[in-house]
């Protein structure tokens, strides 16, 4: 049994099953993993999510964490993940960039599996244990566990925007949504905007009680009172570790020169790193890279924009269109603008290692985070982490998380094409004093909030909460 349970879609293992049938699990570096693990360490920890692969249920131990695996089939997947998760909520969430799909049949799937995942936290947690839940996923797990286990603390963090109440009040399932949410004791979300449209949505939809002072960021928590029960809402903005990422990066210094001059050591780098993602914005950038070109502002000869792309839910309809979008344009400015031997973009759609992708970071003289809505963009803060010679420039959406903190990067409106360029421009041709400056603030930003800070303060704000019901049972 665990008094530290976190509950995600995906568990922080990749399942593999080999050609001869063969099972492999190997540790997956995403943020989430990283952020966690200390404190997973230090207590007695379990870790309850889905390994990725149909109908799988074993539990292999990694690194002293206990992992419960949540079995899904490929009907749940299709039905849950696919569906509900990533047609209905994803797009609903960034601000309809893709029309979302009200299917009733994915929410009945949606309810089924967040039981499930409900009953394996139930199982895993020790009496009073402390259980994160995160993500869009699983927003009714926090009720449902709270009715199977009223003696857990249990908090939710939300790792994508939050709705206003025009978009969120279309979904048939708004009141249900909720009600799930409101089983946490904290509820947290990247921006205090982002809270203040639950506290709007709890008042308007449920008729409670909620708070209507601005929330702070880590502080100022909003209220909503339900029966006896004080659910607190607040802001924790997720970041990374970045001096971890700074020490990494310093050891990549030759292996990014080497990039530089496979890509024939041209004058201007740019750089994208991204999952394949219609939120992500890869099709403004290389919009403005086209037009630059066409204007002669930036000369294809002398520049590069490396794509590096993930793979991402591939079997969505929307992700394969994107796909198709952004390889028609990259098709189409190398057609245009380059020539046989020097295609002015270089484009991939496979992850990259670790090292590998901090070696581009350092190799890249713009790094290009132009999302259309995003709830905060780590990519960003890896950049800014990985730049400790305070060379490099960034050029950020202002509709990312991110850009709240990160005042001094070249900021966006990725809405409107000529800003875009013109601000691209200036990243590249800006004095070598200012952008360091620039960059400067920015690097000692994500040092001074990293994601330690942003685990330790959630999780200071969620024993206070859970505190104070307890004492009011
Ligand atoms: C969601 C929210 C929020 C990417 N390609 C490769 C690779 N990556 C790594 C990046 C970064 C991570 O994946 C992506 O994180 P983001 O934050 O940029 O985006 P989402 O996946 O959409 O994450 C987002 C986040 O949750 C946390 O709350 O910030 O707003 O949408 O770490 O470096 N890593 C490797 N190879 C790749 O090719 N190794």
């Amino acid at each position: 049994m665990a008094d530290f349970v976190v509950v995600a879609n995906r568990l922080p293992v990749d399942k593999r099953v080999e050609p001869d049938g063969t099972t492999t699990w190997k540790r997956a570096p995403g943020g989430l993993v990283t952020a966690l693990t200390p404190t997973l360490a230090s207590r007695s920890g379990a870790w309850v999510g889905w390994s990725g692969v149909p109908d799988s249920s074993d539990d292999p131990r990694i690194d002293g964490i206990g992992i419960r695996s949540v079995p899904l089939s490929s009907d749940e997947i299709a039905d849950y993940y696919e569906g509900f998760a990533n047609s209905t909520l994803w797009p609903l969430y960034h601000d309809l960039l893709v029309e979302p799909v009200f299917d009733h049949d994915w929410w009945t799937t949606y309810v089924v599996v967040n039981r499930k995942f409900a009953e394996a936290a139930s199982e895993a947690a020790d009496e009073g244990a402390t259980v994160w839940v995160h993500d869009y996923q699983l927003q009714l797990v926090p009720s449902m566990l709270r009715e199977l286990r009223p003696d857990l603390r249990i908090g939710f963090f939300l790792h994508i925007p939050f709705p206003s109440f025009e978009l969120f009040a279309r979904l048939p399932w708004r009141e249900e949504l909720l009600r799930g949410l409101l089983g946490a004791d904290l509820v947290g979300f990247h921006l205090p905007g982002g809270a203040e449209n639950f506290l709007t949505l709890v008042r308007r939809v449920l008729n409670l009680d909620a708070s209507r002072d601005p929330v702070g960021v880590r502080d100022g928590l909003g209220t909503v009172r339900d029966g006896s029960r004080t659910i607190r809402v607040g802001s924790f903005p997720i970041s990374i570790d970045a001096s971890a990422v700074a020490e990494q990066a310093a050891a990549m210094t030759d292996r990014a020169a080497a990039i530089r001059a496979e890509l024939g050591n041209p004058s201007t780098v740019l750089l994208g790193v991204d999952r394949l993602d219609y939120t992500k914005g890869i099709d403004v950038r290389l919009d403005a890279l086209d037009g630059l070109f066409r204007e002669g502002r930036l000369d294809p000869a002398d520049t590069v924009l490396v794509q590096l792309a993930s793979p991402s839910r591939e079997h969505v309809d929307s992700y394969i269109a994107v796909r198709d979008r952004i390889e028609r344009s990259v098709a189409h400015i190398n057609g245009t603008h380059g020539t046989v031997s020097s295609p002015p973009v270089r484009y991939l759609l496979q992850p990259v290692p670790r090292d590998e992708l901090l070696a581009y970071f350092l190799a890249a003289d713009v790094m290009l985070v132009t999302p259309l809505r995003d709830g905060m963009n780590l990519v960003a803060k890896e950049y800014a982490a990985a730049r400790a010679d305070l060379g490099g420039a960034l050029v950020l959406s202002e509709f990312t998380g991110a850009a709240a903190e990160m005042e001094q990067a070249y900021l966006v409106n990725p809405y409107d094409g000529q800003n875009v360029r013109d601000v691209v421009v200036r990243a590249v041709t800006d004095s070598p004093e200012d952008r360091r400056e620039r960059m400067a603030v920015l690097h000692q930003q994500v040092l001074d909030f990293d994601v330690d800070l942003w685990s330790q303060s959630f999780l200071q704000c969620l024993s206070g909460a859970a505190a104070a019901n307890e004492a009011a049972r």
